[in-house]
């Protein structure tokens, strides 16, 4: 299947959150910090502009060894080189987007709830989030927050890596690894910092 990758620290993109500075940079100092996956997350840009910017994050990436997903959108991650797409309920089904990415892509999948969960094939997917962990401003059309408790039922019922997002932060992140996410996903813990590297480390500090 798909090849190995690390699920611990996964950085997941927002524009709004970069108050001029140059994302690729932001995006590089977060991986300097102990990032360990990336996730292009574009809801407003048109196809072209999208596309070229998940191929200038990819190359910017390849060096760092980390994996870049596309949320969503499978011909930009096909068109840009990416290494694999992040799926939410509404998205195209893992299995077509596997057929159209191939064995090696990585395919991520958003769990909303615990029937999500159930309905999780574990040959075609490589890793879940249980989302929204946590209510959060980043996010506000999201299912009722999953909490802890929710962490830990999906952990009962998915064997594939794990990780929370939406309202994950310092000081919560302990509580979501020991309820046995394997990882988690942030986009304002680290982005809305003023130092997305110090961010970073101080969050993989807390997740070894
Ligand atoms: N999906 C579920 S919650 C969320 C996404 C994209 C937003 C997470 O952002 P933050 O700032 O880490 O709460
Ligand atoms: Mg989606």
């Amino acid at each position: 299947m798909s090849r190995a990758f690390d699920p611990r620290l996964y950085l997941v993109t927002a524009r709004s959150l970069l108050r001029g500075r140059d994302w690729i940079n932001v995006i590089l100092a977060a991986v300097r910090g102990g990032v360990t996956l990336v996730q292009l997350r574009e809801k407003h840009l048109d196809t072209r502009r999208f596309t070229e910017e998940a191929r200038l994050l990819k190359t910017a990436l390849t060096p760092h060894g980390v994996p870049l997903i596309i949320n969503d959108r499978i011909d930009v991650a096909l068109a840009s080189g990416a290494d694999g797409i992040h799926l939410g309920r509404r998205d195209m089904l893992p299995a077509d987007a596997r057929r159209l990415m191939g064995p090696n892509a990585l395919i991520g999948l958003s769990l909303e709830s615990m029937a999500d969960a159930q309905a999780v094939l574990p040959s075609i997917v490589d890793y879940v989030a249980a989302s929204p962990v946590f209510p959060t401003p980043t996010k506000t059309d999201t299912a009722a927050p999953l909490g802890i408790a929710g962490i830990r039922k999906i952990r009962e019922l998915v064997s594939l890596p794990l990780v929370g997002i939406g309202g994950i932060h310092s000081g919560n992140v302990r509580e979501v690894i020991e309820a046995g996410a394997d990882g988690i996903a942030v986009i304002s813990a680290i982005l809305a910092a003023d130092d997305p590297e110090q961010a970073a480390r101080q969050l993989r500090t807390l997740l070894s």
